[in-house]
């Protein structure tokens, strides 16, 4: 089961700022116009939250460390205490160092920001390292880059297009940073969340299979080999700042497992026939692909195309692509957003990604893990609170918690398995 600490905590007056909260207060940003000030109050509320973990019987949470609470007096005996309950509760916690919630003070753009990052992973390993054996350090550099910095549509809201390459280099460089500074601290357990999808042309004409080519570049290779390969795709290290040969040799500091979010697919084709939205976005017109709607599928409340056999595609074609320097995987996201207390949709795609899990394990991947996103409704970014992709349902009211019945579906599954 996955969170992450922007989208639940709230008591966001009890730390400095982050760029989602100034983002935020701007008008228009984000959709229902809510705000993460209060969320699902799991700053106040973890006692309940991780009761309702160990009611669904996982053996692992995956949550993340928010780095303004962590500069902000107190912020860090949270996690402590939050640890202390997972641990008590026999639940593994498996913290995210950095889930889009920089501090407002710093940016992307920066290379200092990288080594900044790797000073507070040091703080924050050296309080929870005697009961934190698994770490993540970044979750999905290529959406921060993507969503964030080249089309303005999460924070810090800059519509760069390619000038946020940086962006990316910058974070993949604090990934390797953050690997050396967790061995350091003597972790053992190191792995990233990348998103990751399979791109699929729109046609087989030359100019769609270019143009989703070059998409499969940027969402999937550019993330995925300066860490396994420690080189950048297609010439793209050219475009990125310092000293990259230098920096490509910290990127690729060796992790211990790999991990993917996926929730489906991307068609791609040549500029100019855009249809379809990218995660609820219109894609600008002077980008090198468009993004097509795949059809002929039932779509999740997002409007996402319900694929479950391309997880199964995207994890052979990573073992294809990169054989023994693809570590084992683990599924650090996986989920969709629908409507309602007897979720059955939501019980369908999460069976049916579980099997396509399965299919990849039987094509002989290394899968170790599975994490859904998400525990419990939350605040999706610049949706507001209007998606939920919860197995818990949340009152933004009264902050109640209600589980729904994929909750029950789910706590099943996991019993048949013992
Ligand atoms: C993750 O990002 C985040 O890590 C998490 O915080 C978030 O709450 C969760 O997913 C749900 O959104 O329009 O069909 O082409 C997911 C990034 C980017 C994945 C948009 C799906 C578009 C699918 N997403 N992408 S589609």
């Amino acid at each position: 089961m996955s969170t992450s600490a922007h989208q639940i905590e709230g008591a966001a007056g009890e730390r400095e700022a982050s760029v989602w909260d100034v983002f935020t207060a701007e008008p228009g940003r984000v959709k229902d116009g809510s705000t993460a000030a209060v969320a699902c109050d799991h700053y106040h509320r973890y006692r309940e939250d991780v009761a309702l973990l160990a009611g669904l019987g996982v053996d692992a949470y995956r949550f993340s460390v928010s780095w303004p609470r962590v500069n902000s007096p107190g912020g860090l005996d949270f996690y402590d205490r939050l640890v202390d309950e997972l641990c008590a509760a026999g639940v593994r916690p498996v913290p995210t160092l950095f889930h889009w919630d920089l501090p407002a003070s710093l940016d992307w753009l920066r290379r200092d920001t990288a080594a900044r990052f790797a000073d507070y992973v040091s703080v924050v390993a050296g309080r929870l390292g005697d009961r934190v054996g698994t770490w993540i350090t970044l979750n999905e550099p290529a959406e921060h880059t993507l969503l964030g910095h080249a089309l303005g549509a999460h924070a810090p809201g800059r519509r760069l297009l390619f000038d946020a390459l940086p962006v990316a280099h910058h974070q993949l460089l604090a990934h390797g940073l953050a690997v050396q500074a967790l061995r350091a601290a003597g972790a053992g357990d190191i792995g990233i969340a990348n998103s990751h999808g399979p791109t699929w042309a729109a046609s087989g004409e030359p100019a769609d299979l270019e143009a989703a080519g070059f998409y499969d570049t940027l969402l999937n290779r550019l993330f995925a080999e300066p860490i396994l390969l420690g080189a950048y795709p297609d010439g793209l290290g050219e475009l990125m700042p310092g000293d990259v040969a230098a920096d490509l040799k910290v990127i690729a500091e060796p992790v211990d497992w790999y991990g993917v979010n996926y929730y489906a697919p991307t068609r791609v084709g040549a500029p100019g026939g855009a249809d379809a939205e990218y995660g609820g976005l219109a894609l600008p017109a002077e980008l090198p692909f468009s993004v097509r709607e795949i059809e002929g599928r039932p779509v999740t409340g997002f409007g996402w195309p319900v694929v479950p056999e391309g997880l199964t595609e995207l994890l052979t074609t990573f073992r294809d692509r990169y054989g023994d320097r693809l570590p084992p995987v683990v599924i650090t996201e996986n989920g969709c957003s629908y409507e309602g207390l007897d979720d059955q949709d939501r019980i369908a795609y999460l069976d049916a990604h579980i099997r396509a899990l399965h299919a990849a394990l039987e094509a002989g991947v290394d899968v170790r893990g599975y994490f859904v996103w998400s525990l419990m409704d939350n605040f999706e970014w610049a949706e507001g609170c209007a998606q939920r992709f919860g197995l818990v349902h949340v009152d933004y009211e009264t902050l109640e918690r209600t589980p729904k019945a994929s909750y029950h579906w789910f706590r099943d599954v996991l019993r048949a398995q013992r």
